[in-house]
């Protein structure tokens, strides 16, 4: 007994809590909580059901399952050919600052209510306008396609911005593989609806007033540029459901509510589709949206952003929003000949 007397509740929490960088990592809490599994005699459980049912396990040790989602190590290559230079916002800032509406409004509400997520089995269906349509399952979400890590500045439209590690794959790899007809002018995205596990879509409330599934959609043109991710994890394991687990969209030249999360369905289609903002608020919320400081919001400037660091949860530094979120040299060109100000 006395083997196992060191992965007490009381030091997991206090690891879990006072995790200041990615140096403790919630693997490594995982890890250690397996220990007691396994010491307890349940490790064949522990380790053949999903993350989400582990982590009811471990409330029998008192421990705050809402604070142990479940992250697997991803293998990747690093790509640094869209910069580095800028200082990663923690682990906890990014998985406990969050906007998914569909688990609530406030920003902690999604790392609360979206632990329980069940992320396999999933099935992203990708279909319309294309030659192959496929549907790929949990599995093929991390192995189909060679894994890279980026760093990317995520700029959210509420003028709070990140620098995050996201861990994916280019939508062009995805989009060549099923073959786009020359019908194909738009992509559209969905992500899933299920109000059982997803408490804001059952209350308009909760769910900020959106019309869900949540929607988005991208050019075919953005949708091949090369910086256009499908993300499946950020630093260095699969994503954590807040984040929108399994997979989601990252779109690091456009407000935040473009990259939308937990998808389960890519439509190739010959016409713009709605998007949800854009359909909440469209005077507010174009179809675009990129990030613009000379275009302000008609409630706020978005000349300037709170860059999201260390420090507690809501310590910020003010600096300046760059055109296209910093990425003009990659993608400016896609808007030559447009009127931003009218195309926000
Ligand atoms: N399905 C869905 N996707 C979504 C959202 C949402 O509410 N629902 N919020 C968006 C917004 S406004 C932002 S800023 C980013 C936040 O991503 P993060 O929480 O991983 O930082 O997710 C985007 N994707
Ligand atoms: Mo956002």
């Amino acid at each position: 007994m006395a083997k196992h007397s060191r992965f007490t509740p009381g030091i997991l929490k206090k690891a879990q809590w006072h995790m200041q960088d990615n140096q403790v990592t919630p693997e490594a809490v995982f890890r250690s909580r397996r220990q007691i599994v396994k010491a307890m005699g349940l490790g064949a459980i522990g380790a053949s059901v999903p993350g989400y049912v582990q982590a009811g396990l471990f409330d029998l040790f008192g421990d705050q399952p809402k604070s142990s989602f479940i992250t697997t190590p991803l293998t990747f290559q690093t790509n640094k050919q869209y910069g580095d230079a800028d200082v990663l916002t923690p682990l906890d800032k990014v998985t406990q600052h969050n906007n998914f509406y569909e688990f609530g409004t406030d920003k902690q509400d999604p790392f609360n209510n979206a632990q329980g997520f069940k992320v396999d089995p999933w099935q992203l269906r990708i279909e319309g306008e294309v030659e192959r349509p496929m549907t790929l399952d949990f599995n093929d979400l991390t192995k189909m396609f060679p894994l890279e890590e980026r760093n990317y500045r995520l700029r959210c439209v509420e003028a709070w911005s990140m620098v995050i590690p996201w861990v994916g794959f280019p939508l062009a790899a995805l989009l060549k593989k099923v073959g786009v007809t020359s019908k194909g002018k738009y992509v559209a995205f969905e992500t899933a609806f299920d109000p059982e596990q997803m408490p804001g879509q059952k209350s308009r409330l909760m769910g900020g007033g959106i019309h869900y599934p949540y929607v988005e959609g991208l050019t075919i043109a953005e949708a091949m540029n090369d910086l256009t991710l499908m993300s499946v994890g950020l630093y260095g394991k699969t994503l954590p459901p807040q984040n929108g687990a399994p997979i989601r969209l990252v779109v690091p030249w456009k407000y935040g509510f473009k990259s939308i999360k937990s998808i389960v369905r890519i439509r190739v289609m010959d016409k713009q589709p709605p998007t949800s903002w854009n359909q909440l608020a469209s005077h507010e919320y174009g179809f675009y949206a990129n990030v613009n400081p000379a275009v302000d919001h008609p409630r706020w400037s978005q000349a300037s952003e709170r860059r999201i660091g260390e420090g507690g949860l809501f310590s910020a530094t003010r600096i300046d929003t760059q055109p296209f979120n910093g990425y003009g040299e990659f993608v400016a060109s896609l808007y030559d000949g447009m009127d931003l100000r009218k195309n926000y």
